[in-house]
């Protein structure tokens, strides 16, 4: 019997922990036609670290085939042929095994994916431009000015200038470039606009506190229309420069 499950496109991380030597997990979700929905994987199991997948679509056609090596990366679907219900089937192999999937649309924010900067309270320059915020790297990040530790900020304009529905960002907000972690980015603020990049313009929707750590955390708040998304940093971990190393908007 496979272990069953559901996925929700750009909802929370979901772990599956199969009991039974070579389970096979068979998860649905709900998509859209033309959809473009990336799959992050994390395989963890006992001498297994793959996974073969395999995506049938609303009318039961197999949408598309393929492996994961190595415990985590990164799947890009096939742009969804229909609007209706996917079952997505993973099996990690004869193993018992961990598997933690997440499945997202391209982010708002990427410049890979027609965002891009449109103001910042200062910066460093160079490898620590604005851009490294969104350039998709985890090892290129933002940094602010020299001794402009507070209330510093970065605002992203999302795809295409357009206005969205947005629920989650993902931050990493580690130092870059050999930078010390003390200049990772601590408490922060997420606020947006629809309407332009004034201060006054901007509402808080969330308020969190960043791990010191370089890895991406995910954050979720109430949906809220936004054209401008800010990165607030109130503060750092101590260092001389606050830094974030990738903004991601969902
Ligand atoms: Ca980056």
């Amino acid at each position: 019997m496979p272990l069953t499950g559901t996925l929700t496109i750009n909802g929370p991380s979901k772990s599956f922990t199969t009991t039974l030597p070579g389970q096979e997990l068979s998860l649905t979700f709900t998509g859209q036609l033309s959809q473009s929905v990336l799959l992050d994987t994390d395989v963890t199991g006992t001498g297994s670290t793959s996974a073969q997948l395999m995506l049938v679509g609303p009318a039961g056609q197999t949408v598309q085939t393929a492996s994961v090596y190595g415990g985590s990366g990164t799947v890009t679907l096939n742009p969804l042929p229909a609007t209706g219900v996917y079952t997505l089937k993973v099996d990690t192999g004869w193993p018992y095994g961990r598997t933690t999937l997440t499945l997202r649309t391209p982010s708002l924010a990427a410049a890979s994916n027609g965002g891009s900067i449109a103001g910042y309270s200062s910066t460093y320059g160079g490898a620590w431009a604005p851009s490294k915020l969104i350039d998709g790297s985890q090892t290129l990040g933002w940094s602010s000015d020299f001794n402009q530790k507070t209330n510093q900020y970065v605002i992203v304009q999302l795809a295409n200038g357009g206005t969205y529905t947005i629920s989650k960002i993902r931050l990493n907000g580690s130092a870059t470039g050999g930078d010390p972690q003390t200049c990772a980015t601590k408490n922060f603020q997420i606020r947006v606009s629809t309407t332009d990049t004034q201060l006054s313009s901007f509402t808080t929707v969330l308020t969190a506190t960043s791990p010191q750590q370089q890895s991406m955390t995910d954050y979720f708040f109430t949906p809220v229309q936004a054209r401008y998304v800010m990165l607030f940093a109130v503060d750092n971990y101590g260092g001389y420069y606050v830094e974030a190393a990738e903004l991601e908007v969902y």
